[in-house]
């Protein structure tokens, strides 16, 4: 398999759903009473949790309200097209049936099922593509892992054979009993390029097919991976993708109800086409095993726009006029979208850098609906656009390009 074949399906997706779930969902942000600041997720870093009271949660943890094809059909009606889950984040929990460890969810949990076989399953069936994020660098709770230096002594970390005799196999578990695995994500960096190497090879020997995102480090991933929530400022060469949040949080957090408008993260899955990648749009179940309800509302809508200007989206070329100020531009073979965010309210809307003849301009949403444009020196000019937007987020006219 070449590199275009392998990127094929990720060039065409455009829009996955990135998912953190684990123990960290119980305490959702409190800790003894109080408030932990920062990213819920960390709590057992930012509050300091020993190791052997961090693990007293996995008695708690039993999320019986957990059901795979809900979270895939969530998934689906948003128009993600790939699912990314934690199957082990920085606390060392593994959310899978592991035999490295008996801290997983299978033997340490009350609910004893293996969710991620059950979403593996269940996207497999749906037709979305099914990767892992694996915390390959940070484990605050393996010995010889990083980052914790409240209950080890960082001196005597061996983190070579933590990546040999722990990471590996439980990548080799990740890789052979859950199918096809479309992505595995690592995050942080690897600390040494010898080791990432090793992580890459590994992993492309038991599915040569599998893409792994550029937070390997050292510039070994297949894709870039942009920092979280960062978009650039303009169109970036090659392949990227920017994981991002819906409120300020990737794990479950109970009190931070910062929610995106719907009418934000189409913007923002516009923006991030326009310029070349992905958008992993995150989601934080609860500890009983639910996305919570405004991460579902926004996702409705979001696939509800998508459903009916997909095809601005999905396998979409970046922007070749750079970023405009009234919206974004993307681009297929002998078509360009314009994207209008900001509505001319005069009916007019001059549009800069575009070379060749348009055939014919139309809107996405109501294809009969037909836009007149003309030529004014280097301009092309939209005039009779209506009075009001035809949707609210974003109205896409389609430009078909003569040639
Ligand atoms: O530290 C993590 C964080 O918890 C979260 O998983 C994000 C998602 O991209 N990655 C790390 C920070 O970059």
């Amino acid at each position: 398999m070449n590199r275009d074949e392998r990127m094929a399906w990720f060039r065409e997706a455009k829009f996955g759903m990135f998912i953190h779930w684990g123990l960290y969902a119980i305490p959702a942000g409190m800790w003894k009473g109080k408030m932990i600041p920062g990213i819920g997720e960390w709590i057992m870093h930012r509050a300091r949790i020993p190791v052997k009271e961090y693990e007293q949660l996995a008695k708690h943890f039993n999320p019986v309200k957990f059901n795979a094809e809900e979270w895939v059909q969530i998934a689906k009606d948003a128009g993600m097209k790939y699912m990314v889950i934690t199957a082990k984040h920085h606390d060392g929990f593994c959310m899978f049936d592991t035999k490295l460890t008996d801290y997983n969810i299978v033997k340490a949990t009350p609910f004893k099922r293996d969710p991620m076989k059950e979403l593996a399953e269940a996207c497999q069936k749906h037709g979305i593509k099914f990767g892992f994020y694996y915390s390959q660098t940070l484990d605050w709770h393996h010995p010889d892992g990083m980052g914790n230096d409240w209950d080890y002594d960082p001196a005597k970390k061996d983190f070579a054979k933590y990546i040999r005799e722990y990471v590996k196999p439980q990548l080799r578990e990740l890789l052979t009993n859950y199918g096809p695995i479309a992505i595995i994500w690592f995050d942080i960096g690897t600390p040494t390029p010898e080791l990432a190497r090793e992580l890459r090879e590994f992993v492309l020997s038991i599915q040569p097919q599998t893409l792994i995102n550029g937070r390997i480090g050292h510039g070994l991933g297949d894709y870039r991976e942009m920092g979280d929530n960062k978009i650039p400022d303009h169109v970036v060469e090659g392949d990227w993708e920017t994981p991002a949040t819906i409120n300020d949080t990737w794990g479950y957090k109970s009190y931070d109800h910062n929610w995106k408008d719907p009418g934000v993260l189409v913007q923002k899955l516009v923006d991030i086409v326009s310029k070349g990648g992905n958008y992993l749009l995150n989601v934080g179940p609860t500890a009983e095993g639910e996305i919570p309800q405004p991460s579902v509302e926004r996702l409705k809508k979001v696939g509800e726009w998508l459903r009916v200007n997909g095809e601005s989206i999905y396998g979409a070329k970046p922007s070749p006029i750079g970023i405009p100020t009234w919206g974004r531009c993307t681009a297929k073979e002998g078509k360009l979208y314009l994207h209008l965010f900001a509505w001319p309210w005069d009916g007019r809307l001059e549009v800069e850098g575009i070379k060749g003849e348009v055939k014919r301009a139309y809107f996405l949403a109501e294809p009969d609906r037909t836009v007149e444009v003309k030529k004014e020196g280097d301009k092309l000019v939209l005039t009779n656009l209506p009075p009001k937007p035809i949707d609210q987020y974003d109205t896409v006219v389609v430009l078909e390009m003569e040639g």
